[in-house]
């Protein structure tokens, strides 16, 4: 049954708790998602980041396969954002890469003592069955359990936004409500489209600010003994591909030859049977 999502009522007591939030000097934020969603294209992580921003730092349109880090200071804080590899929504995590998964992981280290603020991007007009929240809860698992504490569902859009059919939208699928509420009901719509707009960017920052005040300042806790474990486990995981890498690069080089010499074989037969008639 299709619930209504109470958003009005929700902004009133943002903007309250707002005013009362001290502006953070510096930010350290991490964008994960899901990488493509059936007739769209991606989640808009990338295109998120350069707006945040402002510039064009992070590259969007092509698959991000190794996290990216990108800092500026905007809006008087100086924000450091990390883009992550995207996961396949609707697959299990066992679909995703290793290195991809490795990725994701490492993400929280590059922002050290550990990131503020998670942006789990989503657009804005898609569906979310219940196969999508069975792949966001397994590849949010790669975290540990206090990452819901530190989330912001953010809604990422190319046209103008619209509180209504928002509403209606997260009431038609249940699923996102759910993790509407398991983010605390915080979430933000933001057009990709319309750089614009600084009170979409000055409006996110603050939901940011509003939401470490709430945990006490504190930022999401990193275990640095497992950061050295992820990074031994990379390195060897990179080396496995390398090998692979080169022994299909071999493989490739001999076909090629092979191929060639076929070739010549062929012309030569051609050529002695033409010249024969
Ligand atoms: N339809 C739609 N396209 C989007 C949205 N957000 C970003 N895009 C576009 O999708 C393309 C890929 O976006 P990108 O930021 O690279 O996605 P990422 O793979 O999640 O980093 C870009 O051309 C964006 O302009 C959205 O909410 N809806
Ligand atoms: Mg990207």
């Amino acid at each position: 049954m299709r619930q209504d999502y109470e958003i009005g009522e929700k902004k009133k007591t943002n903007s309250h708790l707002r005013r009362e939030t001290h502006h953070r000097s510096e930010m350290k934020i991490v964008l994960i998602g899901g990488r493509q969603m059936w007739d769209i294209e991606a989640s808009g992580k990338s295109s998120i980041g350069n707006t945040i921003l402002g510039i064009d730092i992070f590259e969007t349109g092509r698959r991000t396969a190794q996290c990216v880090s990108g800092q500026r200071y905007v809006y008087g804080r100086q924000i450091t954002l990390i883009d992550t590899p995207g996961w396949w929504w609707g697959y299990p995590v066992d679909n995703t890469p290793k290195l991809d998964q490795l990725e994701i992981m490492r993400s929280v280290y590059l922002c050290h003592p550990g990131p503020q603020a998670f942006l789990l991007v989503i657009p804005v007009d898609t569906v979310f069955p219940d196969i999508f929240k069975r792949s966001l809860q397994e590849h949010l698992e790669l975290f540990n359990e206090r990452l819901w504490r530190h989330t912001i569902v953010l809604f990422s859009t190319i046209t103008p936004p619209n509180d209504i059919s928002l509403q209606k939208h997260i009431g038609d699928w249940p699923d996102l409500h759910w993790l509407i509420k398991k983010c605390g009901n915080r979430y933000h719509v933001l057009n990709v489209n319309n750089r614009g707009d600084d009170t979409q960017v000055t409006e996110l920052l603050e939901k940011i600010e509003e939401m470490v005040a709430g945990n006490d300042g504190n930022h999401y806790e990193t275990d640095q003994a497992l950061s050295e474990e992820l990074e031994e486990k990379r390195l060897a995981v990179n080396e496995v591909a390398k090998q692979m890498m080169a022994k299909v690069q071999k493989q490739r080089t001999r076909l090629r030859a092979l191929i060639k010499g076929e070739f010549k074989c062929v012309c030569e037969i051609l050529r002695t049977r033409l010249k024969e008639t």
